[in-house]
């Protein structure tokens, strides 16, 4: 193993099949492949790694229509999200970005990039992110097994947990994200970003690897909810893709 803990011999794994392979499969494979000293290479992924395109919309415009109608989803999707991708797209070619490797390589030296890069690379992530984290709703909407177990444990229950996050995102000063994302420390925890910053930034108040977000720019929810956020908040709950967010968690 002599061979896999130096750098130089973590630059060309990094830059090989196999260390494709070992983001993909998460901290439990790259973890093979490292030292102890490696942490802070270790501990922001939790594959598959996040690509520069749009993926396809995981389900209709309308099939979360109860809670986010029609025509907000479609602009959301294809305007306001598209426009994420393109950008971030333009300013990787601009910042010499290899868009073949993950964009979380990006976010988590964000600093070293423009605002350009920021604002779209942190855009594009957080929606495809949040594409994702939703299905249709569904009654009595909630996670199971760890997941839940760890959610009971560290906010008392998860109702407690629910609050909380409301509060976050209710409470955001104009546009952002919520977050349920997991420290450095392996402990889950609930914050908010403006714009379209996320815990994976190195510049980020709030750092870590993110389970869940909720988008509370009124482009998300005016057209049905108008001024009433809380409203949108309360709903969203309904159409949490709960088996998602377990993905995520058991990955990191
Ligand atoms: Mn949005």
């Amino acid at each position: 193993m002599e061979q896999f803990q130096s750098a130089g011999r973590r630059k060309f794994i990094k830059n090989t099949a196999a260390g494709a392979a070992a983001l993909t499969l998460g901290i439990a494979g790259l973890s093979s492949f490292t030292s102890a000293n490696d942490k802070e290479e270790e501990n922001l992924y939790a594959g598959p790694a996040t690509g520069f395109d749009q993926k396809p919309l995981p389900y209709a415009y309308n099939a979360l229509e109860d809670v986010i109608d029609t025509m907000t989803m479609e602009i959301h999707y294809s305007k306001h999200a598209a426009a994420y991708s393109k950008n971030v797209k333009e300013a990787a070619a601009a910042e010499n970005v290899d868009t073949g490797k993950p964009l979380e390589d990006v976010l988590a030296k964000i600093s070293k990039y423009t605002s350009k890069m920021r604002n779209n690379g942190g855009g594009h992530y957080n929606h495809e992110m949040f594409w994702q984290s939703m299905r249709p709703k569904s009654a009595n909407n909630k996670p199971s097994g760890k997941l839940l177990q760890s959610l009971e444990s560290t906010f008392t229950s998860f109702a407690a947990f629910k609050e909380k996050f409301s509060d976050a995102a209710k409470t955001r000063f104009g546009s952002g994200w919520a977050w349920l994302y997991i420290d450095n420390e392996k402990i889950l925890k609930i914050g908010s970003t403006a714009n379209q910053d996320n815990p994976l930034m190195d510049i980020s108040d709030i750092k870590g690897f993110p389970l869940l977000g909720i988008d509370v720019w009124e482009h998300a929810y005016y057209l049905k909810y108008q001024n009433k956020r809380a409203d949108y908040v309360e709903n969203w709950w309904n159409v949490v893709n709960w088996d998602y967010v377990q993905q995520r968690f058991e990955k990191i």
